[in-house]
């Protein structure tokens, strides 16, 4: 009887090269988090705006205004910085915003820190989206927006709670969420935007709550076994609004890649170590997700393309990739038994040794930064299934103080 040899079915880099996606179109294509110019059919010489934001599009307060100008279809040009948890920041910057904070707009060579001054400022150059951050109505619901920020603040990040005060931040945050539901439910639309509930796109009311909302179903989840769209079906009926929506999908993060920028920004995240929590940390770590939070997709050509998506984002990086994981050139043929694996749907034997190494990769990739969130869970997905074929071996837990294992500046140094 012949032996299998490891790996004897994993595609070489040309042939997965053939099957991989055509670059994705940035400066015109659906939001996206690769670009560094957005014109929305006008001319390049009409740029009024620059966007100061994150290299991995992690700070909530860059996404509030990244969606306000995409939403609005405002050409602007894009420049990304570091954020102090995972790398130094850029000199350029600091000499210009002093303090490194994000996000930062330069408007008709203005330059506009903190992110409702900002939306202000766009307000009063471009018309607002939907009703204006003025409006008497969009005021409550940005206060009513804080409000439920805190309520999560002190339930995901106060360390050490018993289990009377983990009920009792539960309760409060939950309180604040009813409030918002019964906000989205008396406007009678998808939308929170009291002008046009009912319209084709959010409102400002709307984008000021999607940076934390998106945080909170994804850590409330990972670190409380909290799953905020089955307890507020208001919620989440807008949380799949937006998601219908190419625009957002653009900007928008998963789980795992929340459950583990975010301890670092927030300076700790705690979990409550129930089964659940417990039995919902384990489905993103390992890959597989949580199909009751995340974003779904059914038919099997947004599957085919995911796949080819991912393919393509993993191929154009291979080399700063192999470069950059533990096991060097030698984990070429497991990456590709791996990305085999995906695009065949069926397993691909990596050589022995590899698990570790494999598992590496599954723990970084990141949403929208790395590619869209389908393309993310299909492809950690492989990587884990391809692992499990040689061993158990994990590499190291993933920091919580800091994330410099994410420093961008060797991607940088190829194309980003
Ligand atoms: N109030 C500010 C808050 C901005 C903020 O907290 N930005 C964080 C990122 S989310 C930041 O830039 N921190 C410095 C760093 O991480 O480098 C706003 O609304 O713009």
């Amino acid at each position: 009887m012949t032996e299998v040899q490891p790996g004897a079915d994993a595609l070489s880099w040309s042939e997965l090269d053939a099957l991989a996606a055509p670059a994705a179109e940035r400066i015109e294509g659906p939001a996206n988090s690769q670009a560094t110019l957005r014109l929305f059919g006008q001319p390049e010489d009409s740029i009024r705006v620059t966007l100061f934001r994150d290299h991995h599009a992690w700070c909530p307060y860059c996404q509030k205004v990244w969606l306000w100008l995409e939403f609005r279809r405002i050409p602007y040009r894009i420049r990304k910085v570091t954020m102090r948890c995972y790398g130094p920041k850029e000199p350029w910057f600091t000499a210009l915003v002093p303090s490194g904070m994000l996000p930062a707009l330069e408007l008709d060579g203005r330059l506009i820190t903190e992110s409702d001054r900002i939306l202000e400022a766009l307000e009063r150059s471009f018309g607002p989206v939907g009703a204006p951050m003025a409006d008497r109505r969009v005021r409550r619901l940005r206060d009513l927006e804080r409000l439920l920020f805190r309520a999560w603040c002190i339930w995901l990040c106060t360390p050490g709670l018993g289990e009377r005060q983990e009920r009792q931040a539960r309760d409060q945050f939950q309180r604040v969420a009813q409030q918002m539901e019964q906000a989205l439910i008396s406007g009678g639309g998808s939308w929170l935007d009291p002008d046009a509930p009912d319209g084709p796109i959010p409102g400002t009311a709307d984008l000021v709550f999607i940076p934390y909302v998106e945080r909170m179903n994804a850590s409330l989840a990972y670190f409380k076994g909290f799953a905020l769209r089955e307890e507020h079906p208001a919620i989440d009926r807008w949380l799949t609004a937006l998601e219908h929506l190419e625009t957002y999908r653009g900007t928008q993060s998963d789980v795992h890649t929340h459950a583990h920028d975010l301890p670092p920004q927030m300076g700790g995240c705690w979990a409550d170590g129930s089964q659940a929590q417990q039995r919902m940390a384990l489905a993103v770590d390992s890959g597989a997700g949580l199909n009751e939070l995340e974003r779904r997709w059914s038919s099997s050509s947004e599957m085919v393309s995911a796949k080819a998506r991912a393919l393509e984002r993993v191929l154009r990086h291979r080399s700063i990739l192999l470069a950059r994981n533990p096991l060097g050139d030698r984990f070429d043929q497991p990456l590709r038994a791996a990305l085999t694996a995906m695009v065949l749907d069926q397993p691909v034997t990596p050589e022995t040794g590899s698990a570790s190494a494999l598992r590496y990769l599954r723990d970084r990739i990141s949403v929208p930064r790395d590619m869209p969130l389908e393309s993310a869970r299909l492809l950690r997905k492989c990587l884990e299934s391809t692992a499990a074929l040689d061993g158990d071996q994990h590499p190291d837990a993933l920091p919580l103080e800091h994330r410099f294992d994410q420093d961008p500046r060797p991607f940088l140094t190829h194309h980003s």
